[in-house]
């Protein structure tokens, strides 16, 4: 069940939007790939600079699938990962991750297109078992070229770990906010229809909308087949891209989609709400039932897969994804395991308040969790902050979806600073940070420099253990506790 939340940056494109010409990054961001705008100073700077000691990026690691993680199967590990999400909430270019992926460069040398053609046809067995008929195959596979492209070198990690507010203010952007607004009027109907049937919250399925693709308007160009199919040959995942590309044959073999209209990312996400062909097989929903699950052109399709997919990772009905709350005077996080749910009323009885002055639930239980640290923000976190991560692992995305979702439903923005005048990690001081928890006899997983869960219940022990606030946030003061812990 440890996943990994590996966001790599790839390269820089552009891409037109509308009359803007943006640059954006693209990103692994769990299992699919995303874009960012990037500050084309600061590339320039990083290109400088790496080009000076003559850095070879390593590869990033890209991540597992999803769907190892059923609902149903384990509260416990659902609230563990809730809780560890203490503070992880690192994000962006260098993100919290459980990583065990042992990614090894690709080696494109070696890699033909004469070799292609034979690893598609050594393929066909496990097409046919699927159910993918020879003529479905050859029709999708036989014209399709293989991608060099695909085998780009991976950039280098950022030196520092980007700190979740980062992520929150680009990915939470008035522009953004205000599309949803705009396309929760033009979609009324269909939205307050699909949360009755799914009953997954309107602004939870267009904030996902939002940050998957703003809305339609990056869905990405790429052939899915010929992206899969190259990226199964020549890329380190064969297994996974192989079992995706079946996934997309199976697509058109059902009839959802022809060969030439599968586009999504170059690494296989499709369409508006970016889902990877086998979660399409899972997923996808025909909305407006005319026979096909189209979740690159019809909006009511896209949206119904959406909710559909939440709804099956156990969204709960009527509830949050969580939200902000003000901790009273003299609150002590220590004292409250963040591992275990609690009811509303109970945080209600602490002295918990909302900082809109809304009242908590009636209902429901919640997490506390302090994603900046005991001086950044608290919020309270239900099930489904863990559901959205079901769509993407990384806390920061989560936290993006539910919070774009609550703007667009009118809320404000997040009232409590966050401590933006500390200065993030670096890789070796994350690393150095791992070495020391691990000396003091806590399991931090592979020592990477990267925060994933395990490292943030490391720290919470430890903290703990110490008796010190366990806010699990990893900054220098926790840095410097450790290099002194006996
Ligand atoms: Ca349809």
């Amino acid at each position: 069940m440890r996943r990994m939340c590996g966001i790599a940056r790839i390269g820089t494109k552009q891409f037109g939007h509308g009359k803007e010409l943006l640059n954006f990054r693209s990103l692994n961001i769990g299992n699919r790939r995303r874009f960012r705008p990037v500050d084309m100073r600061k590339e320039f700077k990083m290109r400088l600079f790496r080009k000076k000691l003559a850095i070879r990026p390593p590869e990033a690691p890209m991540r597992h699938a999803r769907g190892n993680f059923a609902p149903a199967q384990s509260f416990r590990a659902f609230a563990l990962i809730a809780a560890a999400g203490a503070v992880l909430f690192m994000t962006g270019v260098k993100p919290s991750q459980a990583n065990t992926s042992t990614a090894k460069p690709a080696k494109p040398a070696g890699k033909t297109d004469a070799g292609f053609r034979a690893y598609l046809e050594s393929i066909w067995p496990h097409a046919q078992a699927a159910g993918v008929t020879r003529a479905t195959f050859d029709a999708s596979l036989g014209n399709v070229a293989f991608d060099k492209s695909v085998i780009k070198p991976m950039a280098a990690q950022a030196e520092f770990v980007k700190p979740i507010w980062s992520y929150i203010n680009g990915a939470v952007t008035t522009q953004r906010i205000e599309k949803g607004r705009e396309m929760a009027r033009a979609y009324q109907s269909v939205l307050a229809d699909i949360e009755a049937r799914y009953g997954v919250d309107r602004y939870a399925v267009l904030a996902v909308w939002g940050m998957e693709t703003s809305y339609g308007s990056f869905t990405g160009k790429n052939s899915t087949l010929k992206a899969l199919a190259s990226l199964a040959y020549a890329g380190n995942r064969e297994e996974f891209f192989r079992t995706e590309l079946i996934g997309a044959l199976m697509i058109i073999q059902q009839g959802h989609a022809r060969p030439e209209t599968l586009t999504g990312s170059w690494a296989g996400a499709m369409g508006q709400t970016q889902f990877m062909p086998t979660s399409f097989l899972k997923y996808a929903v025909d909305y407006d039932r005319d026979g096909r699950k189209d979740i690159w052109s019809n909006i009511p399709d896209a949206l119904a897969s959406t909710a559909n997919y939440l709804a099956s990772f156990g969204w709960v009905r009527g509830q949050p994804y969580g939200f902000e709350v003000i901790l009273p005077e003299g609150f002590d996080i220590s004292g409250h395991d963040p591992l275990e749910f609690k009811p509303f009323s109970y945080w209600a009885s602490k002295g918990l308040r909302r900082p809109s002055g809304a009242a908590m639930p009636g209902s429901g239980t919640a997490t506390i969790i302090l994603p900046g640290g005991r001086s950044g923000p608290a919020f309270l976190l239900t099930q489904n902050f863990r559901v959205i991560k079901e769509y993407n692992r990384s806390n920061a995305y989560a936290f993006g979806v539910g919070h774009l979702g609550e703007r667009i439903a009118g809320a404000g923005p997040i009232a409590g600073a966050w401590p933006t005048s500390e200065k993030p990690l670096s890789t070796a001081q994350a690393m150095e940070l791992q070495r020391n928890l691990q000396r003091l006899g806590h399991n931090v997983g592979k020592i990477d420099g990267k925060f994933g869960d395990q490292v943030t219940a490391a720290i919470r022990a430890y903290q703990k253990k110490a008796g010190l606030v366990a806010d699990g946030y990893p900054n220098h003061m926790v840095l410097q506790q450790v290099r002194n812990a006996r």
